[in-house]
């Protein structure tokens, strides 16, 4: 069988999401490092984001598109719950991430560390505080949702955990986040037991100056 390739950066969150979903699969895969835009990204998304993956002749584009392909194409154990109650659980907290989660604490936040809009690169208070402030309501609805199993749906990971544990993964990096998920303990104890994992271990991404 073809080699499935996981195209896009090692320190985009939404790969490294992905990249987590395959070795949860248990499924060899081949990384193709593209920055966004790309020639290559492209031609098979029609906005040009990572991840992109090509299995044989099939290309396809967006995380959970991608993720869903893993699932269904390949034995292994399944990362989306069968169950319907579970399954539609598991597509509430994958679009909670992606549309609330995901823009506030990586595209606002994170990235106002990694690349500072400011004239002298220094990180932009303007947009981190205000950032920060907003960010507590979702950490505290994390560490709610998260109280009952230790993880977002059933009693073990699916991909709503695998979504959701890149980005946590750069929250732990900076102060306040860090902070916030040191106050929130079924949170932090998500993230220790996700950071435990194989997927996770061979997924860390490179500090961004590396
Ligand atoms: N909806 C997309 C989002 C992917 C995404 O935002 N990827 C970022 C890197 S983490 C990207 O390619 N950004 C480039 C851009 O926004 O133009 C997915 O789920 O795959």
């Amino acid at each position: 069988m073809e080699t499935l390739e996981i195209i896009g950066i090692p320190l985009s969150s939404y790969v490294r999401a992905v990249r987590m979903a395959a070795r949860e699969k248990g499924i060899p895969y081949t990384l193709v490092p593209e920055m966004p835009h790309s020639e290559a990204v492209e031609r098979i998304s029609p906005v040009g984001k990572v991840p992109v993956m090509r299995h044989g002749d099939f290309e396809l584009a967006e995380s959970r598109a991608i993720a869903g392909y893993i699932d269904n194409a390949f034995s292994g154990p399944s990362i989306f719950p069968r169950e319907a109650k579970e399954a539609a659980e598991c597509e509430k907290w994958v679009s909670l991430i992606n549309t609330v989660v995901d823009p506030l604490c990586i595209r606002r936040y994170v990235l106002s560390y990694v690349f500072p809009k400011s004239e002298d690169g220094s990180p932009d208070r303007s947009v981190i505080d205000p950032a920060v402030e907003e960010m507590k309501p979702v950490i505290a609805m994390l560490d709610k949702a998260l109280a009952r199993t230790g993880y977002l749906v059933g009693d073990k990971p699916t991909f709503a955990d695998f979504n959701l544990y890149p980005i946590l993964y750069y929250l732990s990096l900076m102060p306040e986040s860090r902070k916030m998920m040191e106050e929130a303990p079924n949170l932090m104890s998500h993230f220790e037991a996700m950071s435990a994992r194989e997927s996770a271990r061979e997924t860390v991404p490179p500090t961004p100056d590396s």
